[in-house]
């Protein structure tokens, strides 16, 4: 394990050749550095200096320089930025230097946040938005993630947490003094609370997995018997010859897929293999994939043959999904529209856009403004907590009650990374009078 109390360095901007390069120092040695390499002395915090960055008589680069001291750091540490020429060998010459000083090396991955999370600038779950920013990809990832960054979870999760290390620090007084009975008020108030507190996790939990769905893509999987234009299908929303078209029945094999940004949501669509029974092994198993892939998507586009009488029936396991039924090929027919679904032409593109804007209305009621799960780590742990309060409604003794209290308290915890036994402590001593 690596020591903590090390100075780290790293470059905080991208590797590569680049205008300005930000070279980011945290740690106890940062004012050391900072009077070796410049001829600054006694430097302001948050203030901008251009210095000169030499060691042992040799220019490294001529810099911007930030000084910010404990603890009103992004680490809560002391930190130095250093913005220098983003050349590959002004970074390397400067890093080089850092690591001749005492103590002071290379930063492990995400070092900086977890000094962060350590110092307590910010919980897991801030530390995590953080990350998400930074892979963020599209207009609502980013939205999804700042939120997350600035607190939303962790605000909400916190709240739930302090009400229940509330009731806790209760009941554990009353065990504390056993010839004291709870009274009989307190004891509805806290079993009111902890049923609300069950309510609202559940319709939080209950979301259809808004917040990890964003992160990861939202998926639409294209499905349908082989010829009906499932592949073209995939081509004319793409605009793009993203698979393989022809009149052979059984072209598509492998899934193929497409990401797309689509209003800022990222879409991975997912063209498959036409299902039909009489399949040889490798389209066999094309069909096993393609049925499976149906099975995880968000969105099924079940494409039929307008020109055909026969109607295909989605497989079984499907009957649940969110899915749109497609006529393709409508160019090929002139009878009036009869079937539920969208009328279209792969061919022409006759009908895709009206498709596009059906596609695009699901994503925008999929999008929620309020705090979501980002993911199935809270997820579990949020499940953990309500079975818990569960299990504390029917407690009859205090005590036991009191033991489930105590695990959902520390479910939540876990989330946040907060953990309650000082808090505990700060709680009783606050508003009870113990030494009465
Ligand atoms: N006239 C017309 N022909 C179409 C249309 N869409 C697809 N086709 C034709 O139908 C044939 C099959 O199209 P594909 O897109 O390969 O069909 P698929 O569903 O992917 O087929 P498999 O991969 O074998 O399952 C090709 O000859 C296409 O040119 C359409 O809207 N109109
Ligand atoms: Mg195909």
């Amino acid at each position: 394990m690596y020591d903590q109390n090390d100075t780290i360095y790293a470059l905080a901007s991208g590797l590569g050749v680049a205008g300005v390069a930000v070279i980011r120092i945290s740690g106890a040695e940062c004012l050391t550095i900072l009077k070796k390499l410049t001829t600054i002395k006694k430097p302001e915090p948050n203030r901008a200096y251009y210095a000169t960055l030499s060691l042992d008589g040799t220019i490294l680069d001529k810099a911007l320089v930030l000084y910010f001291h404990t603890p009103h750091s992004f680490t809560g540490e002391d930190i130095l930025e250093l913005q220098v020429h983003g050349g590959r060998g002004v970074v390397q010459a400067v890093c080089n230097a850092l690591s001749s000083f005492k103590h002071c090396r290379p930063a492990e991955r995400g070092e900086f946040s977890r000094r962060a999370v350590i110092n307590g600038k910010m919980d897991l779950t801030e530390a995590e938005g953080l990350l998400d920013l930074i892979h963020a990809e599209t207009e609502q990832q980013r939205r999804q993630a700042f939120a997350q960054m600035d607190g939303n979870l962790s605000k909400l999760y916190e709240s739930w947490r302090e009400k229940l290390v509330h009731h806790l620090a209760y009941a554990e007084a009353f065990i504390d003094f056993p010839e004291e009975d709870i009274p009989h008020e307190k004891e509805q108030e806290i079993n009111s609370d902890i049923q609300a507190l069950i309510d609202q996790i559940q319709a939080h939990l209950n979301d259809e997995r808004r917040g990890e769905r964003l992160r990861e893509g939202f998926q639409i999987a294209i499905l349908g018997a082989p010829n009906v234009g499932k592949s073209s299908l995939i081509n004319a929303l793409t605009h793009k010859e993203v698979a393989i078209v022809s009149q052979i029945a059984g072209t598509t094999r492998d899934i193929v897929e497409a990401h797309l940004d689509v209003d800022g949501f990222p879409v991975i669509l997912a063209d498959t293999a036409g299902l039909r029974e009489s399949a040889e092994q490798i389209e066999a198993e094309g069909i096993r994939r393609a049925v499976k892939k149906a099975e995880q998507a968000d969105l099924i586009l079940f494409v039929q043959d307008a020109t055909l009488p026969k109607v295909q029936k989605l497989p079984k396991v499907l009957l649940e999904k969110r899915v749109i039924t497609i006529w393709n090929k409508k160019d090929l027919v002139k009878r009036k529209k009869t079937q539920q679904g969208h009328y279209i032409s792969a061919k022409t593109g006759a009908g895709v856009t009206a498709l596009w804007d059906e596609i695009k209305q699901i994503l925008h009621d999929f999008a929620s403004n309020g705090a979501v799960i980002t993911r199935e780590r809270y997820r579990v742990a949020l499940n953990e907590c309500v079975a818990s309060l569960q299990s504390a409604m029917k407690a009859g003794a205090l005590e036991l009650k009191t033991e489930d209290l105590r695990m959902a308290t520390r479910a939540l915890g876990r989330i946040t990374g907060r953990i309650e036994v000082d808090e505990l402590l700060d709680v009783i001593f606050r508003d009870f009078c113990i030494g009465k």
